[in-house]
């Protein structure tokens, strides 16, 4: 590598990574970047040349290796124009994996987690988990924390949440166990078909020691017959459910219970499937099952995902704002409804990143209450309903939905849809919404 002449594609988080990396091994890195203010450009080595701009692929054909960021995609023509040069292209993940491979990491364990909704839940607790195993862990990827800057001869265990934009430029992951934990349609703006999102996913499995793969969702299977492999899923084989003698639905291995649902913190079916998950994962890399069963009646969820904000007029209040596809919404929707004596009233919206919200009608013919949509997709997911509330933003929503809700209800943030049209991030989409409902009791007087 230290002859190499090698071009970083974007400079946001995972750029910045990979510049740092890179130059512990060569002075020979170029950036580009197509924004003309890109976020890590203050934070560059001065010694790093930065070229702004639409990415040229003539001037990236000339470069040994090109190391580009999840963000920009290898359909690119660019890119697609390097590649047929004969330049290689390969992303942070891989540059990881490679990395690993050297005998200062010849003691750790990889842990590889992607899928379409489920992964943060599953990434994070599994780290909890490791923690509360006393092992050296290190917890990144997709989730926040770029892979490379985990990288420490310190650490036994790496635990990466896995996209499928960084699948896409990776080859080398030899990861002890690699799971997908289902597959619904997402990213519909940047792959042509969902056969290609999908296969984007697979990649995940390839080399890997063994698969954990979805028995509910054959899209989730390995391809490889071969492959060592063990799974989770509603009925009672591997790692599953079952239901005790004091008809306690229970989380189970082989038939053999280990905790009743009912100890858990999470709420929600599809949370019940992202513990199986983990007590899954952590079997294979050797995390103690006490503290994983530990772990799992502590663990409250990340902020965001069907997170409780308040009860108020005993109506409940759920931020869900990282519910940003169709399955994320369906999930929450079928899981949560059975648990309220009330109604439950929606708020979906935003950027749909060429969804097709047909897939929604099923689940909101079941929704009693209020179905309010705002944002730039608004009216696409609103046809799907013919009781559906058009509404211009958050405020009015819960503004609307305040004054209908009747005490036993719930309410629910779940927008089915990126925030990105009105938002700077689904984060800021919920501490919006978040402070509206707290915002709600003032009003009443
Ligand atoms: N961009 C440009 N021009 C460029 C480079 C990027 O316009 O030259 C745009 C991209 O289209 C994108 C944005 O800038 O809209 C950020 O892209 P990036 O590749 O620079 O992103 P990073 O800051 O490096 O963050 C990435 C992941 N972002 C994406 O995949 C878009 C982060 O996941 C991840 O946490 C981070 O690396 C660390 O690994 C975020 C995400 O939204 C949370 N992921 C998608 C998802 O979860 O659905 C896949
Ligand atoms: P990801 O990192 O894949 O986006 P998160 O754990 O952040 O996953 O959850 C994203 C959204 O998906 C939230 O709205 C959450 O309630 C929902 N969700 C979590 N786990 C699952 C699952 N196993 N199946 C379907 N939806 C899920």
């Amino acid at each position: 590598m230290s002859n190499q002449q090698i071009a970083v594609l974007g400079l946001g988080e995972t750029g910045l990574s990979c510049v740092n990396f890179l130059l512990k091994q060569t002075k020979q890195v170029t950036v580009f970047d197509t924004r003309q203010t890109p976020p890590g450009e203050d934070k560059l080595d001065s010694s790093v040349k930065l070229i702004k701009g639409e990415l040229n692929g003539e001037l990236l054909a000339k470069f040994d290796l090109i190391v580009a960021s999840p963000g920009i995609a290898l359909a690119t023509p660019a890119l697609q124009f390097a590649l047929a040069r004969g330049c290689e292209i390969i992303g942070d993940i891989e540059l990881f994996a490679r990395e690993l491979k050297k005998p200062a990491y010849a003691h750790a364990k990889l842990v590889t987690i992607s899928g379409s909704n489920g992964k943060s839940t599953v990434t994070s607790l599994l780290g909890e988990m490791a923690d509360t195993a006393k092992v050296k862990v290190a917890v990144g990827g997709n989730i926040g924390i770029p892979a490379l800057e985990l990288l420490s001869p310190e650490i036994d265990l790496y635990i990466l949440e896995l996209s499928s934009f960084q699948l896409e430029t990776t080859c080398s992951l030899n990861a002890d166990i690699a799971t997908i934990l289902n597959v619904s349609e997402d990213h519909m703006d940047r792959y042509d078909s969902y056969a290609h999102y999908t296969a984007a996913k697979h990649r995940i499995y390839e080399q890997c020691k063994m698969v954990l793969y979805n028995r509910d969702d054959p899209l989730t299977y390995p391809k490889n017959p071969g492959v060592n492999k063990t799974s989770f899923g509603f009925d009672q084989r591997a790692y599953g459910l079952l239901t005790n003698a004091q008809l306690q639905i229970c989380l189970a291995k082989e038939g053999s219970a280990l905790l009743a649902v009912q100890h858990l913190k999470l709420s929600g079916k599809h949370n019940w499937m992202n513990a199986l998950a983990a007590l899954a994962l952590g079997e294979a890399v050797g995390l103690s099952e006490t503290a994983m069963l530990t772990t799992l009646q502590e663990y409250a969820g990340l902020s965001h995902r069907c997170e409780f904000v308040a009860e108020i007029n005993h109506v409940r209040w759920i931020n869900d704002s990282k519910a940003t596809n169709i399955g994320a919404t369906q999930a929450a929707l079928l899981g949560l409804s059975e648990t309220i004596p009330g109604k439950v009233h929606v708020i979906l919206g935003g950027d749909g990143k060429g969804a097709d919200f047909s897939e929604l009608a099923a689940v909101l013919k079941e929704i009693e209450g209020l179905i309010v949509c705002f944002g730039a997709d608004r009216q696409k997911i609103a046809a799907q309903n013919k009781r559906a509330l058009l509404v211009e933003n958050l405020d009015q929503a819960v503004a609307k939905i305040f004054t209908t809700a009747q005490a036993g209800d719930l309410v629910i943030l779940s927008p089915a849809c990126a925030s990105l049209d009105m938002y700077k991030n689904f984060m800021q989409r919920g501490d919006h919404f978040k402070n509206l409902v707290k915002a709600l009791p003032a009003r009443i007087n």
